[in-house]
């Protein structure tokens, strides 16, 4: 699995915020908002504890501290814990910790230390970055004049999803959930043919000629778009980093990018792990 750099982080804070304003456009629902009706959940004065971990790759510049800038900007109480690991682990309890966040190199988990709920940053991350597409109202594309190689329209209800690992999996059975017609794509083609017993999907033929309005990325690769799916107007839904596309193609075809390193999965993280509320 990659780990995040403190590169990766470093404009962190401001992608979350224009990311917040593309998701309100797109849904008509704020991240929070739209979290809330996923999970039907919401937050009740929870104080967030997060702890700074050395095992492995060690501690990731900015890390807690994007993890504290988030869960503070959707208006939640927190705090970053002097100690490390299980030392840290004991003053973030004795402190008063309702919601436990840290990670390692395999895993980033959010724990509710009063109701025992716990959210895996994976998982947490394929479904909201999968929810935006299925709800995103206007895909602003212009799929009139482009047909697909069986001569038929874009649909709306369409969806390529590239790169079926840990996050692109719960995405998909998102996307089927919601109702979407799900095409697969992964350079590992066991995967794919996996993916394919077990679901209700198609494989994507990146030498055909078919184009999409929704498409969802979840690799540590760049350029995995090809540019032959795209059309004017597409919608790319991405956690992958790098950027899965340059941003010569987002010009030249009007796409719109929802792609942020980790303020949009800690959310959905926390919203898994809230008390869950009635309406
Ligand atoms: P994973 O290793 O479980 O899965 C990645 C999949 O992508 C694999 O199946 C691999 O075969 C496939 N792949 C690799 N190169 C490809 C290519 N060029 N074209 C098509 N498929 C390709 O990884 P994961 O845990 O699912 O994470 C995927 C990406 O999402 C990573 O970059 C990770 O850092 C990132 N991530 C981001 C966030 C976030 O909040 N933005 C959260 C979690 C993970
Ligand atoms: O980056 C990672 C893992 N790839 C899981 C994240 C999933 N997006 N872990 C972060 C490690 C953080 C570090 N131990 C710290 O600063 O506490």
């Amino acid at each position: 699995m990659a780990l995040l750099t403190s590169e990766d982080l470093a404009n962190m804070t401001n992608a979350l915020i224009e990311n917040d304003r593309l998701i309100t456009e797109l849904t008509g629902l704020s991240l929070d908002g739209l979290c809330r009706e996923i999970y039907k959940t919401a937050p009740k004065n929870e104080k967030i504890g997060i702890i700074p971990i050395t095992a492995g790759g060690g501690i990731i510049g900015s890390f807690s501290e994007s993890l504290l800038f988030t869960a503070r900007h959707f208006g939640m109480d927190g705090f970053i814990t002097k100690n490390t690991d299980v030392a840290g682990y004991y003053e973030a309890v004795m402190k008063g910790a309702d919601i436990i966040l840290m990670a390692d190199d395999l895993a980033y988990i959010a724990q509710n230390l009063r109701n025992g709920k716990i959210s895996h940053n994976q998982i947490c991350t394929g479904r909201i970055y999968a929810e935006i597409l299925c709800r995103a109202k206007n895909t602003g594309g212009k799929n009139t004049n482009d047909k697909n190689a069986d001569g038929k329209n874009a649909g709306d209800n369409e969806v390529l999803v590239i790169g079926l690992g840990k996050v692109g999996t719960p995405a998909l059975e998102t996307f089927i959930k919601g109702g979407q017609d799900v095409y697969v794509f992964d350079v590992d083609s066991n995967r794919v043919d996996a993916i394919v017993s077990k679901y209700p999907v198609k494989k994507y033929d990146p030498n055909g000629g078919k184009t999409f309005l929704k498409i969802f990325e979840a690799t540590p690769c760049a350029d995995t778009i090809p540019e032959k799916c795209l059309l004017r107007g597409s919608l790319i839904s991405t956690p992958g980093i790098p950027c899965c596309i340059s941003d010569e193609l987002i010009e030249k075809y009007g796409v719109r990018v929802v792609q942020e390193p980790l303020g949009i999965g800690t959310l959905s993280m926390l919203y898994g792990v809230f008390d869950e509320v009635k309406g």
